[in-house]
């Protein structure tokens, strides 16, 4: 089965094959859906005889870590890429997410893979469409495109991919057609219990404890419907948490009965802090997110924004405010 037999994956194929050595790599802060995507296509490729290798900005994270080959990843922002003559990126919603010097690019053929509606088509060959539930469900359909059969190690990249971008089958693009390819995916081997062990039950308690300060943050507001957390560098701190470790956080309120739109805030890097938002109930926060600089989707998408935690608070309100005005 291919989820959109009328996407035009054609010059994708025909760069593919013809190339001598691919780079794939994803979005800085990356996630399994961009490192799903990534071990995805590596497999199909390397299984076609190409020389492929992948390399990040930002090390793979932990729940991640069990996919085949996440150890080949590599991980620099200046490398020799003096071989390489096509890049692909996958899930990045825009060319700086890639956290990559223009300089990297050039004399190389581009390739963007993606489901971002903001993404504004910054490489030379691009496949975006917002309605792919998963830039891994694209990579279902590029291996079929490619001729290649669904490996075993592709199947548990992008089943690892699907399950983390729907919010585990939860968001508003999981249909039938996501759920029948979730069944080719476990007929070639992806294991959901693996998944969900790997994913889901592995947290390291530090994980829970910063999820203890960060619920004391929560803050609802706008009449019960949008609801507001963060976490600090010292609830990091005294917790012994890293910044992965809050991933997730946001669906915790977002559970709550109610709530259109959700808002949570952790430390980036130095006085940025990355915004993170979730809409519910025809609730846009693609947009909200836009204004912001940033972008995403319609239920899922975030932004960078600088100053301090009352200035980010503030920003924010502004925006969100309006929405509920509208
Ligand atoms: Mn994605």
């Amino acid at each position: 089965m291919i989820l959109f037999p009328k996407e035009q994956w054609q010059p994708v194929v025909v760069q593919l094959k013809c190339a001598k050595h691919v780079m794939l790599t994803t979005h800085c802060n990356s996630d399994a859906d961009g490192i799903g995507s990534e071990l995805a296509l590596f497999h199909a490729l390397q299984n076609m005889g190409i020389r492929v290798s992948m390399l990040n900005c930002d090390v793979v994270p932990r729940i991640c870590q069990y996919l085949p080959a996440a150890e080949s990843i590599q991980v620099g922002e200046n490398p020799d890429v003096s071989t390489v003559d096509t890049i692909v990126a996958l899930d990045a919603g825009a060319k700086s997410r890639l956290g990559f010097p223009d300089a990297l690019f050039e004399g190389k053929t581009f390739i963007n893979i993606d489901h971002h509606a903001s993404n504004p088509n910054y490489a030379d060959i691009n496949v975006v469409n917002a309605d792919y539930c998963a830039t891994g469900a694209m990579i279902f359909d590029l291996i079929q495109h490619l001729g290649q059969n669904l490996s075993k190690e592709s199947a548990t990249a992008i089943y690892a991919a699907v399950l983390t971008d729907t919010a585990s089958f939860q968001l508003d693009r999981v249909n039938a057609d996501v759920h029948r390819m979730t069944a080719e995916l476990i007929e070639a081997g992806a294991k959901p219990e693996e998944a969900a062990n790997a994913i889901y039950n592995s947290q390291p308690l530090a994980r829970l404890s910063l999820l203890t300060l960060a619920l004391q943050t929560l803050s609802i507001q706008h009449e019960g419907r949008s609801a507001w957390m963060h976490v600090t560098q010292d609830m990091q701190d005294e917790t012994g948490a890293n910044h992965e470790d809050s991933e997730g956080f946001i669906d915790v309120s977002r559970s709550i009965d109610g709530v259109e739109i959700v808002v949570f805030i952790r430390p980036e890097r130095g006085n940025r802090w990355k915004v993170s938002f979730r809409g519910k109930s025809g609730k846009d926060v693609g947009s909200v997110a836009a204004q912001l600089g940033g972008g995403g989707h319609k239920y899922a998408a975030g932004c960078a924004v600088s100053g301090s935690l009352e200035e980010v608070y503030a920003k924010v309100a502004k925006v969100v405010g309006d929405v509920f005005k509208a």
